[in-house]
């Protein structure tokens, strides 16, 4: 008997998949592999079910024969351990991200003179309702606030990238590509307080309050799904800090990193070329705990971020901070670097990781912007955040397409290098 292989990442069981099963069985027998949530988080939907409770689903249909797991999002380890004659899929990989995957899987199977069946994609009504419910739910706070914390154990490094509006959100949220064979996108969202606040053309000195910062997170929040970590500055007064913290959580934003500054704060790329005082210790360990203290979800993440490297206070002084902001509660330590290169970052980070595994570290490689996040994860780091290069690629862009219809007189030149209107409209999902 022949044997036929196909591969879901889904949570629901549609018309569609039924539709590609049923076609398989006319084959041979029905072996299913259910992606792995660490292949699933690479590329695709976020799960909402663990994978153990997808397998059933597909074990409980009576046209299936044996379900696996397949723990890449390449299909080539399941093709050579189980050598199926067939594999079946949607004809939709032909042309998105996935065709790379689907190209791979042709080159295996004639490895044996397997085949790969393409079946036409169901687009009824329903199977386009249940798709985009899948997937919208993951924008409810409940699902989106706990996201980061499972991320973390999902990931090797979890990679965040700055928003600051609905349309920079959309880029995190649907830029995926493919590269030396994999797949690849974001996991999560910073809302940078320079970039929120330089989108307002304002200065990055907490001018732009919690208020409007809120309003930011909210425009982000209604076109995407992947999980927000808010740059909260200094946390402000502890009197207020500890309603921001109830609000953020309440909205589902996963984590506020706060910085251990206090008085008028400016921009750490700034380091001591202008003034700016530090915390106290005993200070800022209050408002750590103060703010633990009010959360009311296990999910919510409080992270102490340390400026002793960026004010240069020494490696010393850095390291006693991080051990007294965990005792506090911290649930993660950010460290910031304003050097060329990640050799203070790495030393903070070894030396931390011999008194403390777990601790979520997380940095800010924009000066030492030649670090791979191979390096960053191989000295204990758990959260890259690309803190500003949304901001800083797109103003030069505009600021050119701008010189280009004054020198020209016209928009034909600013034209020619600018998106497509059809394409805009293609990138904003009308409900
Ligand atoms: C931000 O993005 O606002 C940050 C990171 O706080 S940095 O600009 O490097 O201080
Ligand atoms: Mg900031």
């Amino acid at each position: 008997m022949k044997t036929v292989y196909a591969c879901f990442t889904t949570d629901v069981i549609h018309e569609g998949h039924l539709n590609v099963i049923r076609t398989a069985q006319k084959y041979g027998r029905v072996m299913i592999g259910v992606m792995s949530d660490e292949a699933m988080v690479k590329f695709d939907r976020f799960p909402t079910l663990l994978c153990e409770e997808r397998q059933e689903l597909f074990r409980k249909l009576p046209e299936v024969d044996e379900v696996v797991v397949q723990n890449s999002v390449s299909y080539k380890e399941n093709l050579l351990k189980y050598r199926p004659d067939y594999v079946i899929h949607g004809d939709n990989w032909q042309t998105n991200a996935q065709k790379v995957i689907r190209d791979e899987v042709v080159d295996i199977l004639a490895e044996w003179g397997g085949q790969l069946i393409e079946v036409p994609y169901t687009r009824n009504e329903e199977v386009k309702r249940i798709d985009t419910k899948m997937r919208e739910q993951l924008a409810m706070p409940e699902f989106r606030r706990k996201r980061l914390k499972q991320l973390l154990h999902l990931r090797p490094i979890v990679k965040a990238l700055e928003v600051h509006s609905g349309i920079t959100a959309l880029i995190a949220e649907k830029t995926i590509v493919e590269h030396a064979g994999e797949l690849d996108q974001f996991d999560a969202m910073w809302i940078s307080s320079l970039c929120d606040s330089t989108a307002k053309g304002k200065p990055d000195i907490e001018l732009v309050d919690m208020s409007s910062r809120m309003r930011t997170i909210d425009d982000v929040m209604d076109v995407s799904t992947k999980p927000i970590i808010l740059d909260g500055d200094t946390g402000g007064l502890i009197e207020h800090f500890v309603y921001n913290v109830r609000t953020l959580e309440r909205m589902g934003v996963s984590a506020v990193i706060i910085e251990d500054k206090t008085g008028l704060k400016k921009n750490s790329l700034f380091g001591t070329e202008v003034e700016q005082t530090q915390d106290s210790i005993e200070n800022f360990c209050r408002k750590i705990q103060a703010g633990k203290n009010v959360q009311l979800s296990d999910d919510f993440m409080i992270i102490a971020r340390i400026e002793s490297l960026i004010l240069e206070q020494g490696m010393e002084d850095a390291l006693q901070r991080a051990f007294a902001y965990t005792k506090a509660g911290a649930d993660g330590i950010m460290i910031h670097s304003r050097r060329k290169e990640p050799d203070e970052i790495f030393t903070f980070c070894d030396e931390f990781r011999k008194q403390d595994a777990l601790t979520p570290i997380i940095v800010v490689p924009t000066s030492y912007n030649t670090v791979t996040e191979e390096e960053l994860a191989q000295h204990g780091i758990n959260i890259v955040i690309y803190a500003n290069q949304l901001t800083r690629s797109a103003f030069p862009a505009m600021q050119n397409a701008a010189i280009d219809i004054l020198k020209n007189h016209r928009a034909k030149e600013a034209d020619d290098r600018c998106m497509s209107i059809s394409a805009i409209l293609n990138l904003i999902h009308e409900l």
